[in-house]
């Protein structure tokens, strides 16, 4: 554009017609104007309408920029300040809304007013989340993922910060700061970054012996899941449910997810984090974009303090489980996620949990680390949102009615109205609110009494039983896992002399295991076991509701088929697997060797969503190779071709193919080690045996084959 042109452009633009506007009145009281084309009219904060939001204001086209451009000024000085300090732990995370629904009511336990009657519904905010990486990091690190629901109810908020693991790493609240800085990028270097395979990790934790059963648990699949739909959330802590009667009744939170369990294998999460960082939160939204609403049932461990006293280790250490054989779990209502965030920094960014969010029928216990975590949380919030108003942002902002004296302060988007703000105050019923000392929460009278003193419990001592608990309860396919998933993180670590201590630790776990690290590290000399407090026992039974596979989805709903299509490829098997797909209500993303399609054998379009080397098969839970016999031929030279097919045997997934398929898996180096878990499609009928093999999820069968070590 010449400059002359360029110039009345921009004066056509400054010629602003106000008789060409209507002024509308917006809720409270806002004006915003809007343009004769219905458009609105953009404005500064101020609501001041903007004339040219392409130039600064010069003296001159080629002048220096006024200082009184308030336009321009307002929107930088604004843009300056867009970022928080984002969270120091679980700072990615995703979130979504939904409710929960109460099956029952538990007036018997809780006098929680969202557990007093069947079918009611409590809106709901949950944050899933990593732990170590920052903001921007990977979907799939190897790493815990954060729970956190903030449930609405009619009594104030109620929020279980929980994670999908159901201990934690440490037993008193004190360490935490060292925990992280150890598990976080090395001070000094600034990475790894989400991951805990350095030196600093492990020469924390294997200091730390309390840390061993969490270990356990981050070493399994359960800290590389597949979604967020397919984990498990905990409370982690011991909780106090408190009747009507003030009757109390511990308590520990689980959330099922109704996906079942799920995770992917190590060198696919490795994989994944390359080609799409964003996995699980894009799951996330796809899933709930597309009607299939996430869903888990939240369900508790009820047993009373005599009951506790007998189990031999402590209720209030959260390194400990119960394990679901002892206490069954009591389905009591279900959490049902069916709505995306409008707003991600608004939401998901602000939102702002507390563990000290509790409400009447709800209580803590003395748990060291809850008791540590009461304090953080608020404070946390103070940093992060800047100001002690943060409960005035919508997403923390109770949904039932609420009334105090609090005022003023950063940001204060409302105050208390009327002449008062104290009490007591004598103006009768303009005085503002009252205590209530009969609805009003009150703390469960435990009876405390003792020394001032730092110590730990003697009961805390037992760090290694329920680690060997855990390994035990798994699969041999999931103890492999664990003993890879050592292996691999010790392998970064350069000290050797941690890497010793940490088989030490394994030995008082289990020989099996500390031998298959060993032997994996080339360890020339097996070390002494760690001097333990307590001896481990080995006589607590396996936990079948420790494994994962044990626990796995009945259907292949909500999963998704990566299907590799080329010209010519046959319509028929095509659409047969959409049908077989619907059906089991499964997703079908075609991959294709370029995004604008392929014509099929009968010369129907079918639109690429990948593009072969955007859509690697780790993206997909299975997969279908469906080209024709002129398609192969180019495909065969294409390494991302190649490693689709390879990938997707490596990573045990059943293979669904066609003849024309096997110059591919030739070059893939495949062909010759077709198992079960590749399964021939001829006809209609073995696409839908096809589906029910992949309701297994994975071929594990063929996991001696790939990975012989
Ligand atoms: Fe947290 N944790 N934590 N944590 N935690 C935070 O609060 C802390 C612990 C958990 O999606 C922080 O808002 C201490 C256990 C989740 O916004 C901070 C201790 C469990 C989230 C904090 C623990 C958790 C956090 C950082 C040891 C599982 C993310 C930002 C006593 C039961 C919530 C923030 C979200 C976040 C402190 C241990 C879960 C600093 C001191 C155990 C899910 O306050």
């Amino acid at each position: 554009m010449s400059q002359e042109n360029s110039k009345s452009a921009q004066h056509q633009r400054t010629k602003v017609n106000y008789s060409d506007q209507e002024v509308e009145q917006g809720h409270g009281g806002e004006t915003h104007q809007t343009a004769a084309d219905g458009n609105q009219i953009l404005t500064t904060q101020q609501g001041i309408p903007v004339s040219d939001d392409q130039n600064t204001l010069k003296i001159g086209s080629r002048g220096p920029s006024a200082l009184e451009d308030f336009h321009f000024r307002e929107k930088i000085f604004h843009f300056d300040h867009e970022r928080i300090p984002e969270r120091v732990v679980h700072a990615r995370g995703y979130a979504a809304h939904g409710y929960f629904e109460t099956y029952e009511s538990l007036a018997e336990y809780s006098s929680a007013d969202l557990f007093q009657r069947a079918g009611e519904k409590t809106p709901a905010f949950v944050r899933f989340s990593t732990v170590a990486g920052n903001k921007g990091s990977f979907d799939l690190a190897r790493d815990v993922r954060g729970f956190a629901v903030k449930l609405y109810t009619k009594e104030g908020n109620w929020d279980i910060v929980g994670n999908n693991i159901p201990v934690f790493f440490i037993q008193d609240a004190i360490k935490f700061p060292d925990l992280i800085h150890a598990a976080k990028p090395e001070p000094d270097r600034a990475f790894p970054q989400a991951q805990t395979a350095h030196d600093n990790f492990w020469d924390f934790v294997s200091l730390m012996p309390e840390s061993i059963h969490m270990i356990m648990w981050i070493m399994s699949d359960r800290a590389i899941p597949r979604s967020f739909r397919t984990m498990e959330g905990f409370g982690v802590h011991t909780f106090r449910l408190v009747n009507a009667e003030g009757k109390s009744t511990f308590v520990k939170f689980h959330w099922k997810p109704k996906q079942g369990l799920q995770s992917v294998v190590w060198n696919e999460a490795v994989k994944i984090n390359g080609a799409d960082p964003d996995f699980h939160r894009r799951d996330l939204w796809d899933a709930i974009q597309s009607g299939d609403y996430p869903e888990w049932e939240l369900g508790m461990q009820l047993f009373d303090e005599d009951f506790a006293e007998k189990f031999d280790f402590d209720v209030l250490d959260a390194t400990k489980i119960i394990p679901e054989e002892e206490v069954p779990v009591r389905p009591v209502g279900r959490l049902v996620l069916n709505r995306v965030v409008d707003n991600f920094f608004a939401e998901t960014e602000q939102v702002a949990f507390c563990t000290q969010n509790i409400v009447p029928g709800i209580d803590f216990t003395n748990d060291p680390l809850l008791q540590g975590r009461n304090f953080s949380y608020l404070d946390t919030q103070l940093k992060r949102l800047g100001g002690p108003n943060f409960t005035h942002i919508p997403i923390n902002a109770p949904k039932c009615p609420f009334h105090h004296f609090q005022q003023d302060g950063h940001m204060a988007m409302h105050n208390p109205k009327g002449r008062a703000n104290y009490e007591p105050n004598s103006w009768g019923a303009e005085g503002g609110p009252r205590e209530s000392p009969t609805k009003g929460f009150t703390s469960y009278p435990a009876h405390e009494s003792g020394y001032k003193e730092r110590i730990r419990p003697e009961s805390f001592a037992d760090h290694y039983s329920q680690a060997r608990q855990f390994y035990i309860s798994q699969t041999a396919v999931e103890q492999n896992h664990m003993a890879d998933a050592i292996v691999f993180e010790l392998s970064k670590v350069e000290r050797p002399d941690i890497r010793v201590r940490v088989v030490s630790h394994l030995l008082n776990v289990d020989e099996g295991l500390a031998k298959k690290v060993a032997e994996g590290l080339r360890l020339q000399e097996m070390p002494a076991p760690a001097k333990a407090a307590k001896p481990t026992r080995k006589d607590l039974k396996e936990s079948p509701a420790l494994s994962i596979i044990k626990n796995g989805p009945e259907s292949f709903k909500g999963r998704k088929i990566g299907v590799f299509l080329s010209d010519g490829a046959d319509s028929e098997l095509f659409k047969a697997l959409q049908d077989a797909a619907k059906a089991e209500g499964t997703m079908v993303e075609t991959v294709t060797p370029m995004v604008g399609g392929v014509k099929l054998s009968d010369g129907s379009w079918v639109e690429g969503k990948q593009k072969i080397d955007g859509g690697p098969s780790v993206l997909y839970d299975a997969v279908v190779i469906l080209l024709s016999d002129e398609g192969v031929k180019t495909l065969v030279k294409e390494p991302t071709a190649r490693d689709f097919v390879a990938d997707a045997f490596a990573h045990l997934k059943f293979i669904g193919y066609t003849d024309a398929a096997m110059p591919l898996l030739q070059k893939a180096g495949i062909a010759e080690s077709l198992d079960e878990g590749c399964i021939k499609l001829q006809s209609a009928d073995s696409l839908s045996s096809y589906i029910v093999s992949c309701r297994k999820l994975r071929f594990w069968g063929r996991e001696s084959e790939v990975d012989p070590v």
